[in-house]
């Protein structure tokens, strides 16, 4: 298979918040189609084949991941959707669901979990 037949591929773990980000992006860049989408339940056999998959291409496995050209891996939803952009032309800011996204509920989760992690921190 040559670069230019060649889809990229995208890995997601069920109800991972970072796996939406990419998928909402997908969604709303009309790119469902020029990707091959493999999703996986935290349990199942396929979670165990895509983690065997991963492993030997990338330094720590985490959802998502990407096959972006025939060997190349990624593991890190910023940069899975900057590279989707380029190729769908679609500047992610300018998308107002997955922006809405992004800033509302996806931050709010992140600052949560920083806040927790320092409550933790400073109960121990
Ligand atoms: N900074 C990473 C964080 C991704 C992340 O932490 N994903 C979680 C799932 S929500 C994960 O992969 N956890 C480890 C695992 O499932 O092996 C990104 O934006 O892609």
């Amino acid at each position: 298979m040559t670069n230019s037949t060649f889809k990229p591929v995208v890995y997601f773990k069920e109800n991972c918040p970072f796996c939406l980000k990419v998928r909402l992006f997908l969604l709303e860049a009309g790119m469902t189609e020029a990707v091959e989408i493999r999703d996986f339940v935290p349990g199942s056999k396929q979670e165990e084949d895509i983690r065997g998959e991963l492993s030997p291409h990338l330094v720590k496995v985490s959802f998502p991941a990407a096959q972006l050209e025939p060997g190349r891996y990624i593991a890190e939803s910023d940069d899975i959707i900057a590279f989707l952009a380029v190729k769908s032309g679609h500047e992610p800011a300018s998308l107002p669901v997955f922006g809405n996204y992004v800033e509302g509920p996806f931050k709010t989760m992140m600052n949560l979990w920083k806040e927790n992690q320092q409550l933790k921190a400073a109960t121990i």
